[in-house]
């Protein structure tokens, strides 16, 4: 069966024909490819058409598809049991091995996604402090649990008001939605109301809005602020997490959460997040104290294999210089098409994730990233497409470069976006 045949069955039972909202192609127009199979930086879909990937599954594949270390520790895993309901030995080396990579995650929980993870964390902030009110920034996504679903009020009001049908108006009021690093409106908002902050929640690296750096200064004034208002500063390295660094963006940046989120690499593919940080705040969760969480398949042994795996493999040679050599590589091949085709192109990247605006830069936050012309990206990602490269179906996301891309991936990403810039009008 081929794609638009799948779609069309798939839109019978499944919403949109998608299990999730970004792969129907809504931001880019046409109807997502269905895939058969992948492996390494490549992907191959039912119709036969293969593809440079540059998703990555929106960011777990810093290896690439189907690494043979990994599709081998989940082989043998599964050998011996899929899911026990009782803890393993594997998933206390996963914690150690997170907690050896990021220092401030002295205790963590595994869980089975990114949602369940920055949840959870909110939860252990408010259970903690005994504060209601969480601050996140715009255009930053930490899942879709409801305090997180959340849009900055009308003008300056900084009540949150419901970015999703089904979040309860009472709700969004506890979440106070600012501009991503505008310190300013950070310190104004504490002066007001510091006392009944739980949490600050934060991608360090922004991948939502598209790839955005912290502007130098910004996490340490977080770090700053949050401390001297006794409130607790999350850092959501669902996708930074062994990404921009094997310690993610705290040790790339230097500046140490109270709790960190994770996801994405850490599953090595497989459904895996974790939450973790200071022992005084862990000490909160159940079955330790009054915070609960659960989960049937957390810390899953096949998906702690695929994990171990992966950063076993992250742990070999020098990987994060490769992984900036090609990320370097891909943005000045991206540079050089937009130059060439005259076009507005900011690229931002942090290492081996970045995303090209359609716009005039700088892109710094999630206002400078909405003036990008999302209809020229559109056009832009379909004539990449039929160039054999799969970018993500969004504007407002992050491209991914992994170890399993080679100097012949990039160059031919390079030279389809020459030849799409050239005619995307
Ligand atoms: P999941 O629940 O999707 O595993 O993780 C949620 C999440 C939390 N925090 C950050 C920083 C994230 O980027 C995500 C999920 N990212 C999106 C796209 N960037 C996943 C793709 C999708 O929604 O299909």
């Amino acid at each position: 069966m081929d794609s638009p045949d799948l779609f069309r069955r798939a839109a019978r039972v499944i919403p949109g024909g998608v299990n999730s909202p970004v792969r129907a192609f809504r931001g880019v127009g046409g109807e997502p490819f269905f895939v058969a199979e992948a492996r390494g930086a490549r992907l191959t879909d039912v119709d036969g058409r293969s593809y440079v990937d540059l998703v990555g599954s929106w960011g777990p594949l810093i290896l690439g598809h189907a690494p043979a270390a990994v599709v081998e520790a989940v082989v043998e895993a599964a050998a011996r049991g899929t899911s026990y309901g009782a803890p393993t030995a594997q998933e206390v080396e996963m914690a150690e091995a997170v907690t050896a990579a990021c220092p401030s995650m002295e205790m963590l929980r595994l869980v089975s996604s990114g949602t369940e993870a920055a949840m959870s964390a909110i939860r252990v902030a408010r259970g903690a402090t005994g504060r209601d009110v969480i601050v996140k920034f715009d255009g930053c996504y930490h899942g879709h649990a409801d305090s997180l679903l959340v849009k900055a009020g009308s003008g300056g009001a900084t009540l949150g008001i419901p970015d999703s049908r089904g979040v309860p108006a009472d709700l969004a009021r506890l979440t106070a939605t600012l501009p991503f690093n505008d310190l300013d409106a950070v310190r104004d908002l504490f002066r007001a109301r510091g006392d009944d902050i739980a949490a600050v929640i934060v991608e360090p690296v922004a991948g939502n809005m598209g790839v955005v750096a912290p502007a130098p200064g910004f996490l340490e004034g977080l770090r700053e602020v949050t401390a001297r208002h006794g409130s607790v500063l999350i850092f959501d390295e669902v996708i930074t997490g062994f990404r921009v660094a094997y310690g993610g963006a705290q040790a790339r940046y230097g500046v140490r959460p109270d709790l960190t989120c994770l996801g994405k690499i850490i599953g090595g593919g497989l459904p895996v997040g974790a939450y973790g940080g200071r022992r005084d705040l862990m000490a909160h969760v159940a079955p330790l104290g009054g915070v609960y969480q659960a989960g049937t398949l957390s810390g899953n042994p096949l998906a702690v294999a695929a994990g171990l795996a992966t950063l076993r493999a992250l742990r070999e040679g020098d990987p994060y210089a490769r992984l900036e050599r090609l990320g370097a590589r891909l943005e000045a091949g991206l540079r050089a098409a937009a130059d060439k085709a005259g076009l507005p192109v900011t690229v931002n990247r942090v290492g081996s994730m970045l995303t090209a605006f359609f716009t005039d830069g700088p892109v710094t936050d999630y206002a400078s990233a909405r003036r990008s012309d999302t209809a020229r990206y559109g056009r832009y990602f379909h004539a990449m497409l039929e160039r054999g490269v799969f970018l993500a179906a969004s504007q407002f996301e992050a491209a991914f470069v992994s170890l399993a891309h080679g100097e012949a991936d990039i160059d031919d990403a390079a030279r389809a976006a020459m030849e799409s810039l050239a005619v995307v009008g």
